[in-house]
């Protein structure tokens, strides 16, 4: 059974007041707050073991990469990767997706080759292949959605072209919370030989991952919205492609061999670790896991469905309100999107603020999707695990009480 109020204790925040009123964390998709005890690993580990990974023959050095190390095969069971070296540590899904843009069209694509996104992406999942069309003059492609908000599937096929050499999609939008059906988008492709990367920002911290289940060649998330610290993320790639990609980044960690002739690289995945990674914040990221599967994923995932649910429900009683995206938690995701009559997004999430209720206001880093909605920004409401339906009571009674003021 689903202990909403003891997993509320395993985070502090959610205790504390705003303007004199109990905090209503509804942000989720933006960043979720961190349990304690991925706050003790990490300050454990800074405290008792902090040495750099992989570089020292002394002991905290050791105990500090296998900890770093065990953070890499967390991550692989946690999305069901064939091997660790298939989880490369970034700093969250945008450089992932960077790297994937970066490499993969420096070594697999020529000027007027295509990369397919949706219009439901986020600007992380646009503005890299952008670069990349300025720079090599590569074509991209966005795939229509529905007025619902939904991916217009049918139209699929006839985006993928003999010039298709990737398509990159978002597992769960963060502004319209829809569900893609990517195992059935990847299946498309692969009929045609064509890789597909998956944005999974806004699905790892909801959903079971099984990236060989869902056959993608590269799967994106960040730790820091599934309860994990910031500055810490996970490219998934198949080991064929990760192998066929050059080096993002030159420096220490990723090199076999240096001469002044000629550099050689290390194996995967040190190949695409420049640096010193964030070993203290991997350690954090497999903390996150660990608590996450602790509360076990199906009852996460039930309950928050259950909360979408009763939102939509909720919200649909409010006059005057429109909705964004799907209107049953079964296409919708722990995000839901509004604006109520005319009042501007940011009027009324400023004045949510002040009855203790943190929303998201404005474009969500999703600019093409606000024009295609034909809106300059939404309300948005997001949930985690710790969320409750009292406090979409609140939500719902301080959309009314700031509608009533308009
Ligand atoms: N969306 C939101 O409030 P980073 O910033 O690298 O951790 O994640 C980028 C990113 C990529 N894809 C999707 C679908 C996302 O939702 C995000 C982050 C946050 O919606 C912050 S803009």
């Amino acid at each position: 059974m689903y202990n909403i109020n003891k997993v509320r204790e395993d985070f502090p925040i959610l205790q504390r007041e705003v303007y004199k009123k109990p905090l209503v964390y509804l942000d989720n998709a933006a960043t979720t707050q961190k349990p304690l005890c991925v706050l003790d690993a990490m300050r454990e580990e800074y405290l008792n073991v902090n040495a750099n990974v992989h570089r020292g023959v002394h002991y905290l050095s050791q105990q500090a990469t296998d900890l770093h190390e065990a953070a890499r095969e967390k991550v692989r069971q946690f999305i069901n990767a064939r091997k660790t070296e298939e989880v490369i540590f970034t700093r969250g899904t945008t450089e992932a997706i960077n790297l994937v843009a970066s490499s993969f069209c420096e070594s697999q694509m020529q000027a007027g080759d295509e990369v397919v996104v949706t219009d439901m992406e986020h600007h992380s999942n646009i503005v890299p292949w952008q670069l990349q069309a300025e720079r090599r003059g590569i074509v991209v492609k966005h795939l229509p959605i529905t007025d619902d908000g939904l991916l217009c599937c049918d139209d699929i096929a006839a985006y993928l072209t003999e010039r298709t050499k990737l398509v990159s999609l978002a597992h769960v939008s963060n502004v319209l919370g829809t569900v893609n059906p990517v195992a059935d988008i990847v299946r498309m492709a692969h009929e045609r030989g064509i890789p597909v990367l998956v944005d999974g920002a806004q699905s790892a911290p909801h959903m079971r991952i099984d990236v060989q289940a869902m056959d993608c060649d590269f799967f994106a998330f960040s730790g820091h919205k599934m309860y994990g610290p910031t500055g810490i993320g996970v490219l998934y790639g198949k080991e064929e492609w990760l192998e066929k990609l050059p080096p993002y980044q030159g420096g220490g960690e990723m090199i076999d061999k240096v001469t002044w002739e000629r550099t050689t690289f290390e194996r995967l995945p040190f190949k695409f670790e420049a640096g010193t990674p964030d070993y203290v914040a991997t350690h954090g990221l497999a903390t996150a896991i660990d608590y996450l599967c602790s509360l076990d994923l199906d009852q996460v995932a039930a309950h928050e469905t259950a909360l979408t649910q009763y939102c939509l429900e909720q919200l649909q009683t409010i006059p005057d309100i429109h909705i964004y995206g799907p209107c049953t938690s079964v296409q919708k995701d722990a995000v839901v999107s509004f604006n109520v009559g005319s009042i501007h997004h940011l009027d009324m999430g400023t004045l949510l603020d002040r009855l203790g209720i943190a929303v998201r206001t404005g474009h969500h880093c999703a600019q093409p999707l606000m024009t295609r909605l034909g809106i300059s920004g939404t309300v948005r409401a997001s949930f985690a695990l710790y969320n409750t339906k009292e406090e979409i009571d609140t939500l719902v009674a301080g959309i009314r009480r700031v509608s009533q003021m308009f």
